[in-house]
């Protein structure tokens, strides 16, 4: 009996914590990375991150929630009506055509609700602008009213066995971002398992074309970064594009999202992002020398 009343209260318990993401979605995050005790999304900077928070703590959130109550009151009148001592002899109904339609007919719907605004979201993340497409942001039920401008900058990103190259596709410079030690980011004021040694560097409010693959020798890794809303798979041999628009400058981290091997953990990614000035006196003092002249006209991180 005891165990019966504590299972119970156990079910209820956990039926509780399913409505925690719910008190969380007031939180409000200015770090580009993940933070203790956070429970919701990381803060959005980019047009497909405001969409991804506006499905996310919309359509999907009102969604589990209505089921997670549905499924809560479906327990408990188990639990008190057919329990074996106020129901002793149970029904043997096997079948019951009308209950087994809406239970296939009503999560068909769900999902096909779901589904529309979340292949927009998708189509969007996966086509570059043209300067005239528009794009969703945080009005994911809109046909697109978000204008953004045809990208300026390439920048092509290659996973390796474990560490990131990165090019400036049209400048044709290059370097490789390699994970600090513990010591290393603290000295640098930097979290741990985040922080690089170089930063991949871009300007605010520009839209940038991300080229992202992988060496052709090597596996398969992807590149995202949480407060882009980027999240794509580097294939050995294939090009993928997507593109961001960050219009916050920061630094913002990501880490490599596909199992790759014995360092997945530790090929973070790192994109600084700057003002338009810094970014071209930036980038002049890397066409003239190396990534290091280029990084000592930037303010110091710590
Ligand atoms: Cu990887």
């Amino acid at each position: 009996m005891t165990g019966k009343l504590l299972s119970a209260i156990g079910s209820l318990g956990a039926a509780a914590f399913a409505f925690l993401p719910v008190a969380a979605l007031a939180q409000q995050q200015t770090a580009g990375h993940p933070e203790p005790g956070q429970i919701g999304l990381q803060p959005s900077v980019t047009p497909i991150m405001d969409s991804i928070h506006a499905f996310h703590n919309g359509p999907l959130m009102i969604t589990i929630t209505l089921i997670t109550l549905l499924v809560l009151v479906l327990l408990v009148i188990v639990i008190v009506r057919f329990n074996a001592k106020s129901n002793p002899t149970p029904s043997r109904t096997t079948h019951n055509t009308a209950i087994e339609i809406v239970w296939t007919v009503v999560p068909i719907l769900i999902l096909v609700i779901i589904a529309i605004p979340s292949f927009s979201v998708l189509s969007d993340q996966l086509t570059i602008p043209d300067g005239e497409r528009k794009y969703l942001g945080s009005n994911i039920f809109s046909f697109g009213e978000e204008e953004v401008p045809a990208p300026s900058l390439t920048v092509k990103a290659t996973g390796q066995q474990w560490y990131w190259d990165y090019e400036y596709v049209d400048q044709a410079k290059t370097f490789s971002a390699i994970m600090l030690n513990d010591a290393e980011a603290a000295a640098k004021g930097q979290p741990r398992l985040l922080a690089v040694n170089y930063e991949l560097v871009v300007p605010v409010n520009t839209t940038v074309r991300m080229q992202v693959t992988a060496d052709p020798i090597g596996v398969i890794h992807a590149f995202a970064v949480p407060s882009f809303g980027i999240k794509i798979d580097a294939v050995p041999g294939k090009l993928n594009e997507t593109w961001f628009n960050a219009r916050e400058t920061g630094i913002y981290y990501g880490q490599c999202s596909e199992l790759c091997g014995k360092d997945h953990a530790f090929m973070p990614i790192a994109v600084r992002v700057v003002t338009q000035e810094q970014f071209d006196t930036w980038m002049a003092a890397f066409e003239a020398g190396t990534i290091d002249d280029a990084n000592a006209t930037l303010p110091a991180l710590s």
